[in-house]
């Protein structure tokens, strides 16, 4: 017995609910902390997924480990598994959200997830096929949509929803992407000490020689506007070449045919950002690098001259006549950069269409799996982070509503009287401002840049505490306060671009391009939609899939700022266990029962401890439930059993039951499956 207790001492509880002090925050955060020093990364409240990321490759992600734990288990796959058999039994769609801030390990959680499918749902030899492009995708996303920042060295710079289609044997049969506004700014600036997306530094690093003289190329990043701004080429966790060659596998698996298309546009946007302006001295402006305009046009698949036009004119529609103005300097710089971002950001939604076709399939159930970008607070925090933080918290909305709800709903099915935990309700910032006709976005929508800094400086100065610059608007979100310079935030908001430099691109003989930009786009000349507010409509769509599912969370936790493996920040991380509302996830949790499990889990870990259900229990699950609790002598008062599942009220009454399967251990043959990984 002794034994068992200290191991549960070094190691912690593997479920928060078995805490026997779960009011305490500082028991919580110590269980958290035993268990990060065991490399236990993962640990449960109920049916929420608490991860800490460790900042080193741990053995936990084997085949064998996944088929270990298939079916039985409270480790990591448990999410996948219960997810996975809740959609096959329940025939319900189901989806597993993944939150926490930048760097906290959302993607790294979902490539985990995603394998596990491919790894251990049964499989035919087109579906294995199917299984290698599901996985396959990622680094292709990764090389176009992630880049190294302050936060992260692999940042997801995109939010990305996966939906992974399964038939009705329980095969993965298919999947589909949607993704959510690219930040696109970085193509043509970074801040210090970050990096433009992985693309660029992978094909100079990894191209051949031949590849790069095609391009016209050169191996050196710094002598490329586009990717000194951050004055970071290199970043010792990361390795270029090898993940060029990585990309460049994936993408035959993926069905792409267009590789060469592809290249010459991320060689083009290079190109873009060193083509070079003078002023003449009537204030003209022209192009001073003449070679690279006429490179630039051969790779892009367009006419030389007319780029060149575009670049220093413009032309606008007065009383019906058409009439081309000059730009003037800086004029010229932003209508390059705004080109340089349409071209990226456009390729990068015709990669994601692309993909999709080639995962796509038809009836079936599916799971879906959320990753966007982290809540990320910087120096400078501009549109982006707005954005950024924006869909942060309407997921942390979306928790708090479903995690209640559920929860509630399920103590409703089993007759128990609901006990009201208080929370934090983010909706008010998320009210401030997504809301019609009063909210930031369509403020944004409507101002002129006067008006920018006197409302929105109002707006935050009921909520402020501390004199900020004039430029500056504060918000007080859940995970933090985040100062927002408005410097710029129209300009990106607009997102515009010349309508002659969208005539030049709808021209281009390079398909993907004139795939990517429509002479239509050119003919209607209607105003488009803001940066915002598209963003905001397609976050709304996104609540309705998620909401129309079963949903499981995994909660990422960020050890320490520092991207160091063993270091546990306490003050980094209680931060983020308050304002994840992990505590009082934790007391709704305890309101009724400490401790559930379905059937078929509580007796394939615990028949060993009766004679009648040892070694196999065929009949109902409920009456093997049954005959197993009163043989271990519980007490009605201490547990219920539901419909699916056995509830028990307090945890001493399962340490009772762990602590005699843990006796049970050294009897002689009889196999012990720890049910986590040890190392
Ligand atoms: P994020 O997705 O949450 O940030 P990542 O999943 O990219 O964070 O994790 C950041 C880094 O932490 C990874 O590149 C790994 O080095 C390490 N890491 C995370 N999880 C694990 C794990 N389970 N095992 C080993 N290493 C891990 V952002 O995309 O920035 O919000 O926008
Ligand atoms: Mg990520």
């Amino acid at each position: 017995m002794e034994s068992a207790l200290t191991a549960r001492d070094r190691v912690g509880v593997q479920d928060f609910v078995l805490l026997e002090n779960y009011n305490s925050e500082a028991a919580f955060i110590e269980n958290l902390r035993r268990r990060f020093k065991e490399n236990l990364i993962y640990t449960y409240i109920g049916s929420v997924l608490v991860s800490v990321n460790p900042y080193k490759e741990l053995e936990i992600y084997s085949k064998q480990q996944m088929e270990r734990y298939r079916g039985v288990i409270t480790s990591f796959y448990a999410v996948s598994d219960n997810t996975y058999r809740a959609m096959r039994t329940e025939r319900k769609d189901q989806c597993i959200l993944i939150s926490g801030e930048s760097g906290a390990g959302k993607t790294e959680a979902s490539k985990k997830i995603l394998l596990y499918y491919a790894v251990t749902c049964p499989a035919n030899d087109h579906m294995a096929a199917l299984g290698d492009r599901l996985l396959q995708s990622n680094p292709v996303l990764e090389a176009f949509g992630n880049a190294k920042t302050l936060r992260n060295d692999n940042s997801s710079r995109f939010g990305k929803y996966m939906d992974v289609q399964f038939d009705f044997r329980g095969t993965p049969v298919g999947g589909h992407i949607l993704n959510y506004l690219l930040e696109k700014s970085r193509v043509v600036h970074q801040n210090q000490g970050e990096r433009n997306f992985h693309i660029f530094y992978q094909l100079l690093d990894g191209g051949d020689d031949n590849l790069l003289s095609t391009l016209d190329l050169e191996r050196n990043p710094q002598n490329y506007h586009y990717m000194v701004k951050g004055n970071c080429p290199r970043v010792s966790s990361i390795n270029d070449k090898n993940n060029w060659k990585v990309v460049m596998k994936a993408l035959p698996v993926i069905g792409f045919t267009e590789q060469e298309k592809l290249l010459n546009i991320i060689a083009g946007v290079l190109h873009l950002g060193n083509t070079q302006f003078g002023e003449g001295e009537e204030g003209e402006t022209y192009i001073t690098t003449e070679t690279q305009i006429m490179t630039l046009a051969k790779l892009l698949g367009v006419d030389g001259s007319a780029l060149r036009e575009a670049l220093t004119h413009k032309k606008l529609t007065a009383k019906g006549e058409e009439m081309i103005s000059p730009l003037n300097f800086e004029q010229a710089v932003c209508a390059r950069d705004a080109l340089a971002k349409a071209v990226y950001g456009r390729t990068f939604t015709w990669l994601v269409e692309k993909i999709n076709q080639s995962l796509s399939s038809k009836d079936s159930s599916v799971i879906g799996l959320l990753d966007i970008y982290g809540f990320e607070v910087l120096q400078h925090n501009s549109f982006e982070q707005f954005c950024i933080n924006y869909c942060n918290e309407k997921l942390q909305q979306l928790f708090i509503e479903l995690t209640l709800r559920s929860e509630q709903e399920e103590y409703e099915t089993e007759g128990i009287a609901w006990e009201t935990v208080k929370y934090f309700d983010n909706k008010i910032i998320c009210d401030l401002i997504e809301e019609k006709h009063k909210g930031i976005i369509s403020i944004l929508v409507c101002m002129s840049s006067y008006l920018e800094r006197l409302v929105i400086h109002k707006l935050a100065n009921g909520k402020t505490r501390r004199v900020m610059s004039r430029e500056e608007f504060r918000l007080l979100h859940y995970a933090g306060e985040v100062n927002y310079n408005v410097n710029g935030f129209l300009d990106k908001n607009n997102d515009l671009l010349n309508r002659n430099l969208k005539e030049v691109m709808c021209q281009s003989d390079n398909q993907i391009l004139s795939h990517c930009f429509r002479k239509e786009e050119v003919i209607d000349q209607k105003r488009q939609e803001m940066a915002a507010t598209q963003f905001k409509n397609s976050l709304m769509k996104l609540m309705e899939i998620l909401m129309s599912k079963e949903p499981s969370y995994v909660r990422c936790i960020k050890p320490n700022d520092a991207k160091q493996p063993g270091k546990f920040d306490e003050v980094l991380v209680r931060h983020q266990v308050k304002y994840l509302g992990l505590m009082e996830n934790l007391r709704v949790r305890r309101a009724g029962f400490a401790y559930r499990r379905r059937f078929e889990a509580f007796l394939q870990r615990y028949k060993p401890l009766c004679p009648e259900t040892w070694p196999n229990w065929n009949g109902r699950l409920v009456d093997g439930v049954s005959l197993l609790v009163n043989h271990l002598g519980y007490k009605p008062e201490e547990y219920k059993l539901g419909r699916s599942k056995i509830f028990i009220r307090f945890p001493k009454t399962l340490f009772t039951t762990e602590d005699a399967l843990e006796a049970k251990k050294f009897i002689k043959g009889f196999i012990y499956r720890h049910e986590e990984y040890c190392p």
